[in-house]
């Protein structure tokens, strides 16, 4: 089975589709406190008034607050302030459809291309990440994901760092029925992922996800290990591993932009995960990491449990983002 293949449809195709309304889909209720964090408080977008400085200074505040950061939120208002300036713009559904229409820039490129599956091996991707973000359990919800639409999927821990990620993973596994390759607490990682890619190609999977030890960005020796893991993997191949993908806790706020800096210096980075939209005010910071790296972004993640996981889609970010116009 390709999965990845252009040919395939993916799993979840329905994202692309409908106008990409976010509107429809889940992800508006579960961006609502990111959503309301920038704009709920701003009752002058509705008022039909012509725009002034002061309606400007309080979306740029709320930008702010939702931790769009400065430079993001400098350039948003501007061009707010050059429509509203021009014919296009007379009065608030424009000033709406200019918002759409700048978050949208921004984020576009974000949207990430299909993933075209390797001949003849399973694709590899790699997850990294500081600790407690959420790799864990993205990976997880990736596996359920590709399960459900058929795929063969294993995944790697190489998290030996702490012996509870192993059970964690191993549990997910279960839970899952999906196969967990392991070793023992304070195994090599390395060694692991070797191990894990011989395996899932011995049992012709699909896909290989490989979970790692959640490290800050700044210990040298754990970054280490990565990219041994990293080099490892490409001794077993040299094609993989396929993706490597930073996942991101997205309440960290402007944090997050350090971490995507450093991990991709460490081991290079395809692609970014963003979890927990659903617990934070600060998903302003989507548009934040798109300004400043326009890495594609994979998944996000809005809750705990295998289905709370949505393929990123730009239009559909940007459309549960902003308030409904009535
Ligand atoms: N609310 C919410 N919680 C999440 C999300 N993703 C992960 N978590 C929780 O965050 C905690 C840490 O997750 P884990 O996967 O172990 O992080 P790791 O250390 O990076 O592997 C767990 O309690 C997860 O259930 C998310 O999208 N939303
Ligand atoms: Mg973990």
């Amino acid at each position: 089975m390709k999965l990845f293949s252009s040919r395939k449809k993916r799993p979840d195709d329905e994202s692309t589709t409908a106008a990409n309304s976010g509107r429809q889909s889940g992800l508006f209720s579960r961006l609502a406190r990111t959503r309301d964090g920038l704009f709920g408080g701003i009752t002058s977008l509705f008022s039909g008034d012509p725009v002034d400085e002061s309606t400007l200074e309080e979306i740029e505040d709320h930008l702010l607050v939702a931790d769009v950061g400065v430079e993001v939120a400098g350039k948003i208002v501007n061009r707010l302030r050059a429509d509203a300036a021009s014919a296009k713009q007379g009065g608030q559904p424009q000033l709406l459809q200019s918002l759409r229409e700048v978050m949208l820039e921004i984020i576009q490129p974000c949207n990430p291309e299909e993933l075209i599956a390797p001949e003849a091996r399973p694709m590899v991707i790699m997850m990294v990440g500081v600790n407690g973000v959420g790799k864990t359990t993205t990976l997880a919800k990736i596996a359920a994901r590709y399960k459900h639409s058929g795929s063969r999927v294993m995944l790697a821990a190489c998290d030996t760092f702490r012996a509870a990620a192993i059970e964690q993973l191993q549990n997910w596994g279960e839970r899952l029925e999906v196969p967990v390759i392991a070793q023992t607490h304070g195994a090599d990682a390395a060694a692991v992922a070797f191990d894990a890619f011989s395996a899932a190609k011995a049992r012709h999977c699909d896909l290989l996800l490989v979970d790692t030890a959640g490290r800050q960005h700044t210990q040298s020796e754990l970054v280490e290990q990565l990219v041994k893991v990293k080099r490892v993997l490409a001794k077993a191949d040299s094609g993989i591993p396929d993706q490597i993908w930073l996942t991101v806790d997205a309440g960290n706020g402007q944090n997050v932009l350090s971490q995507v800096h450093h991990f991709d210096q460490a081991v290079g980075l395809t692609g970014l995960c963003i979890t927990k939209l659903d617990g934070t005010a600060k998903g302003g910071v989507v548009l934040a990491l798109a300004d400043r790296f326009g890495l594609p972004i994979r998944f996000i993640g809005t809750g705990e449990s295998a289905e709370d996981l949505s393929q990123f889609d730009a239009a559909e970010f940007v459309d549960a983002l902003l308030p409904p116009v009535s």
